[in-house]
């Protein structure tokens, strides 16, 4: 996320060590000395205020992939731990600093030792809380730059069955693909042109026939994208699968119903360059039960590993959600 990588946070020892380096610099007044110290704990924690107004506005996709790998309220206690002793340590410079001036020989000293511990100890309190946010910056550097306002195609269902291969084949997103389950791990976003609109192709991880609680990490990252992202989902099953049975395919796909609730949704049947006649025939009956239920709103045969497989299905489905 490209907003994140313009944020430094510093920890606790970070801001020690550029402490002690300036004060290696060479001898100075008490009071200049206070008034870096003040200084440096101010400037070295702005990147909590820029984090605190990215939070702010942060889209609920992002809020949900946070909340899989941290506490929120955790999160909101450091960030007011920092704010509160930003706040606090600009009183203290400005009692300790009159202390200091007013107050001579050994009295000056100990109310410069006394301010500095002060204004050190504020912060310190925060220590653990810091090193969370620096944790969260760098988790948000990483994630996958969406626009949650533009025309968006989603690739869901369970592992391995050709999501990431679609998704390489009709964007720009470059996904790794593998013949085994769960290659992907997080959200991936490619982009491609249809009729002169740049649209945002998302990869997702593979999802298993369990409740969300007893999903695992990468799992629930898939459930952040499908709840969260506005688009038409295209759900892909494998009927040759090895790994999973058509009865179970079916199932995550019922299981994914409700967050997908409103949302257009496709079934692509993939690798029919694998499938037997019966294998599809039994995916196809599966598939058009849903769609005469209503809750599918179109079939595709494919294989996606042919360009023109995916090109062609992408296409059918942009041209039937987005309004020319
Ligand atoms: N024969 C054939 N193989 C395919 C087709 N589509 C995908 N594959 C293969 O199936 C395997 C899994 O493909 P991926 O695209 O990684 O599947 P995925 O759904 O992204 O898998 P996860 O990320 O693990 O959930 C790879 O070996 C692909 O080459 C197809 O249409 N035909
Ligand atoms: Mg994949």
């Amino acid at each position: 996320m490209k907003e994140a990588k313009e944020i430094y946070i510093a920890t606790y020892d970070e801001i020690l060590e550029r402490i002690r380096r300036r004060y290696s610099r060479g001898a100075r007044s008490k009071i200049a000395s206070l008034q870096m110290v003040h200084d440096i704990l101010v400037s070295s924690t702005e990147g909590t205020e820029e984090l605190k107004g990215l939070l702010r506005d942060l889209h609920p996709f992002y809020w949900r992939l946070i909340e899989i790998e941290f506490e929120r309220a955790k999160i909101e206690s450091s960030l007011r731990c920092v704010s509160k002793a930003r706040y606090v340590v600009r009183k203290m410079w400005e009692k300790y600093r009159y202390l200091v001036m007013t107050l001579e020989g050994r009295e000056g000293r100990r109310a410069y030792v006394e301010g500095r511990g002060r204004m050190m100890s504020l912060f310190r309190r925060c220590r653990q809380g810091m090193a969370l946010l620096k944790n969260l910056v760098i988790f948000l550097q990483k994630l996958p730059e969406i626009e949650p306002n533009a025309p968006t195609l989603i690739l869901a269902g369970p592992p391995n069955v050709g999501k990431s291969t679609f998704v390489s084949n009709v964007s720009s997103g470059r996904p790794e693909v593998a013949n085994y389950p769960f290659t992907t791990k997080q959200v991936i976003v490619g982009h491609a042109d249809h009729e002169g609109r740049k649209v945002q192709i998302i990869d997702t991880p593979g999802l298993l026939d369990r409740p969300v609680e007893e999903m695992n990490v990468i799992e629930r990252r898939a459930v952040a994208a499908l709840s969260e992202l506005r688009g038409a989902v295209l759900f892909l099953i494998d009927p040759a699968s090895t790994y999973m049975s058509l009865d179970r395919q079916i199932k995550v796909l019922e299981g994914t119903l409700d967050i997908l609730r409103g949302r257009p949704l496709y079934v692509g049947i993939n690798k029919i360059d694998l499938a037997s006649e019966e294998q599809l025939r039994e995916a196809l009956e599966r598939a058009e039960e849903l769609k005469k239920r209503g809750v599918v709103d179109e079939v595709y045969l494919l294989s996606a590993i042919s360009r023109e497989h995916a090109l062609r299905v992408m296409r059918d489905i942009l041209s039937r959600v987005l309004p020319l």
